[in-house]
C-alpha cells in the first residue's frame, strides 16, 4: 500500500490456505477492508483491525489503520473472488485477490 494511494499490485490471485500480506510502504496510513456484500458465498470476513464486517470497520476507523511499516495479514480458506478497498481512499483505492481452488 502505497503514498500513490494505490495497493500494488491492484488484482492478487492465490491459491486455497494461502496468506497475504499487506504492508504500507510510505507514510500514509491505509485500511484493508474488504466489501462484505461482494464476498464469495460462506468466506470469511477480512479487515484490518479484526472487524466482523464493513459497517463496524467503517463505524470505527482510523482504528483498523495500517501505518508505515505495518502489516495486515489474511489467510483465505475459501475460492472466489474477494473484493476490497481502503477506507479513507475509497475513492479511488481498491483491490480484488482472486483465490483459485488447488
Ligand atoms: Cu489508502
Amino acid at each position: 500500500m502505497t503514498d500513490g494511494l494505490d495497493f500494488e499490485p491492484q488484482t492478487l490471485t492465490v491459491g486455497v490456505g494461502d496468506t497475504v500480506d499487506w504492508v504500507t510502504t510510505g507514510a500514509v496510513a491505509h485500511s484493508v477492508t474488504a466489501y462484505e456484500e461482494d464476498l464469495p458465498e460462506g468466506a470469511a470476513y477480512f479487515a484490518s483491525g479484526g472487524f466482523d464486517g464493513e459497517s463496524a470497520a467503517r463505524q470505527a476507523y482510523p482504528e483498523g489503520s495500517v501505518g508505515r511499516d505495518e502489516v495486515y495479514s489474511h489467510t483465505f480458506e475459501t475460492a472466489g473472488e474477494f473484493p476490497y478497498f481502503c477506507i479513507p481512499h475509497e475513492s479511488g483505492m481498491v483491490g480484488t485477490i482472486v483465490v483459485e481452488s488447488v
